[in-house]
């Protein structure tokens, strides 16, 4: 240490004083937290004041008691006031059109009707919680070999484009046996070919009304436009929903 450190200490110590001197005059408490906007009392990722905003409570880091933190909820658009609204396990969004979806019907044209499936983590997952996306829906049997070897082009088409608001969405609506897969089942085909968007099981009543009248060929492929509006039925590929984006 040379002989002018000490000095210097002193300087920076005694502003260091002053400095927190002024800072408390005329504050309070309530003052510095509403101030800054940045006290999270309860670490849930939500400030207090944004709390007060929404409801929640400041106190309590999983207001609904689901299981999933305030902070959690809101950036993955459920309602942290609601224990039956959760974000999915499979970490897709649920955009915030969800609830003003005005359903018109299957066919080209129309703002699609809803639909509500399991996936391959045992959860139900619903077609109207990507409102605010591009989404393909693909319906196929595990038995088909050409929904087998789609699959890992869809995932690679997701994974190209999921930040531009892209959604894919497969559903398998036979096992290998011809039978309604179970979650297992969709585990396993997500597994098999390295799935992150939602796998789902089931939908033979959905197929039937997008397909219309007639024999229905597998897969049939459906794309649907932001809000939902359906753009095309069958006779097209992942690549058409990409050129909507
Ligand atoms: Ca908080
Ligand atoms: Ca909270
Ligand atoms: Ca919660
Ligand atoms: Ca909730």
């Amino acid at each position: 240490m040379n002989r002018f450190s000490l000095p210097f200490l002193t300087i920076v110590a005694a502003i260091g004083v002053v400095s927190l001197a002024c800072a408390g005059i005329g504050a309070t408490p309530t003052d510095s937290a509403a101030g800054t906007g940045a006290a999270d009392l309860d670490g849930d990722g939500l400030s207090d004041a944004d709390e007060a905003e929404l409801g929640t409570n400041p106190e309590q880091a999983d207001s609904d008691g689901d299981g999933t933190d305030d902070g959690e909820e809101v950036d993955a658009g459920t309602d942290p006031l609601d224990a039956d609204d959760q974000p999915y396990e499979g970490g897709w969004p649920h955009d915030g059109c969800r609830g003003d979806v005005a359903s018109e019907g299957r066919e080209v044209g129309d703002v699609s009707t809803d639909l509500a499936l399991i996936d391959q983590y045992g959860e139900s997952v619903s077609l109207s919680s990507f409102c605010d996306h591009v989404v393909f829906l693909s319906f196929g049997a595990m038995w088909s070999a050409l929904s087998q070897s789609d699959a890992k082009g869809y995932q690679a088409a997701y994974a190209d484009h999921e930040a531009d608001g892209l959604m894919v969405i497969q559903v398998l609506i036979e096992d290998l046996d011809s039978q309604e897969p179970a979650a297992d089942d969709l585990a396993t085909w997500a597994d098999t070919f390295e799935i992150a968007f939602p796998v789902l099981g089931g939908g033979q009543e959905a197929l039937y009304d997008y397909a219309g009248d007639g024999a229905v060929g597998l897969p049939l492929n459906v794309v649907l436009d932001r809000g939902l509006v359906i753009t095309a039925i069958d006779g097209v590929d992942v690549d058409d929903a990409i050129d909507l984006l």
